[in-house]
């Protein structure tokens, strides 16, 4: 059986979606998604100008010695781009695989552990009152877990994930007007004076079921983070997450240390080796990585195998960028993981999104369930994605009150 084509598509509706499909002399195909928010087309041209050309004659069936042959066959390996660009091609490949089988993935893994997955939405609120009237409307929806975010009181600018404007109903969303970013204010000490006490009452408002997570996106030093998930303690966070910068993982220790508030982190990992240390050592409570960019489904289930020896729960990453593709991948490894957390989902619903990757997937009462179809169990209508092209876009660049510039 050999590989005989691939192509690349850039576009969706709303997003520069990255995907693959290989095609194979069966006359089977496979999907995958190497969506790299922001940075989209590089992960395109890599596919394009260094992986296919190689992959076509290969065997589709030999994933692992594929993901082997491009890892260590670069030379100058992992990194954001390369890992999307190998994790688009190794989700192919276990979608071939699954077609061949006529099974869906979830059963090449070792079969379903569980009947849905936990996940959780994004409440954003300008100020409090906004942000208890969006967590309302997720739990009205039967979502039992929800991410919140909110304004902070006299910071210059709408903070991390939050709309400029109260209940304009907007995600914090890429700026399609251009490469060049908008700039948003922080201050970490408005924050700290704030949010622990916001938290509180998101709690007291909706008591003790609700599952709360909080997203710190790099934003405090380690000293900041360990008071501020002491802090929050009384809240009970389901999770606090990318309270520092992940560059320096010395800094979990002092987290780890003043406080026993869960902690998230990984979504900017792309390889096992960004990861390791902080399993092993069990400075972290959920992995965060997602199945596009720490290399598909072969690389993630490593992860998740070493994350399961140390009581290190998934969480996979599940931000708007990630088209349908990937989020089947991950939907497979959470019906399988036998350390599984839960799944950031964002709606991903809208009807041009379902023309464009139709599926039987299904999100329900804030748990998603993943269909029986053989492989990933998403197509690729390539009529619809003639439709679209590549958007320049960017996210804030994020800047102290004095102009130094920080972290997004
Ligand atoms: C965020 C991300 O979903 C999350 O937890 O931290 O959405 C992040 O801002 C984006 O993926 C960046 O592209
Ligand atoms: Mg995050």
């Amino acid at each position: 059986m050999k590989i005989t084509d691939a192509k690349v598509f850039v576009g969706g509706p709303g997003k520069n979606y990255v995907t693959l499909k290989i095609e194979t002399d069966q006359g089977v195909y496979g999907l995958g998604d190497a969506t790299l928010n922001n940075r989209e087309t590089l992960p395109a041209a890599y596919l394009k100008d260094y992986l296919i050309p190689n992959l076509i004659g290969m065997d589709p069936r030999n994933s692992e010695d594929i993901w082997q042959f491009f890892y260590r066959g670069a030379y100058f390996r992992r990194g954001p781009i390369a890992m999307a660009a190998f994790g688009a091609i190794d989700m192919a490949l276990w979608d071939i695989k699954g077609k061949l089988a006529r099974m869906p993935v979830y059963q090449l893994l070792g079969g379903k552990s569980r009947e849905g997955a936990l996940t959780y939405a994004h409440a954003t609120g300008a100020d409090l009152p906004d942000l208890i009237e969006s967590v309302a409307s997720y739990v009205e929806q039967g979502y039992k877990a929800v991410r919140v975010q909110c304004g902070i009181p006299g910071m210059p600018s709408a903070s991390y994930a939050v709309p400029e404007q109260p209940s304009a109903g907007q995600e914090y969303i890429t700026d399609f007007s251009g490469i060049k970013p908008k700039t948003e204010i922080w201050e970490t000490e408005r924050y700290m004076r704030f949010m622990p006490d916001a938290l509180a009452e998101v709690r007291a408002h909706f008591g003790p079921e609700l599952n709360i997570l909080h997203d710190v996106h790099h934003r405090l030093s380690p000293r900041e983070a360990a008071s501020f998930a002491k802090a929050v303690e009384p809240v009970g966070l389901y999770w606090l997450e990318d309270p520092t910068p992940a560059e320096d993982q010395n800094a979990l220790k002092m987290i780890r240390q003043h406080s026993t508030t869960p902690i998230a982190i990984g979504e900017v990992f792309n390889s096992i080796w960004d990861c390791n240390k902080l399993i092993e050592n069990e400075l972290i409570d959920f992995i965060r990585i997602a199945v596009t960019y720490a290399g598909g489904i072969t690389h993630s289930k490593r992860i998740v195998d070493l994350a399961g020896l140390h009581h290190v729960r998934t969480g996979f990453h599940g931000a708007p960028s990630h088209s349908p593709i990937s989020m089947a991948a991950q939907a497979h490894l959470n019906v399988w993981a036998p350390n599984f957390g839960i799944q950031e989902y964002l709606v991903l619903g809208t009807p041009e999104c379902a023309a464009l990757f139709p599926s039987e997937h299904e999100m329900r009462g804030g748990m998603f369930f993943v269909s029986d179809a053989p492989g990933l169990g998403v197509d690729f209508d390539e009529g619809e994605a003639a439709r679209y092209s590549y958007k320049p876009g960017s996210h804030p660049v994020v800047r102290l009150q004095d102009g130094t510039v920080w972290n997004y």
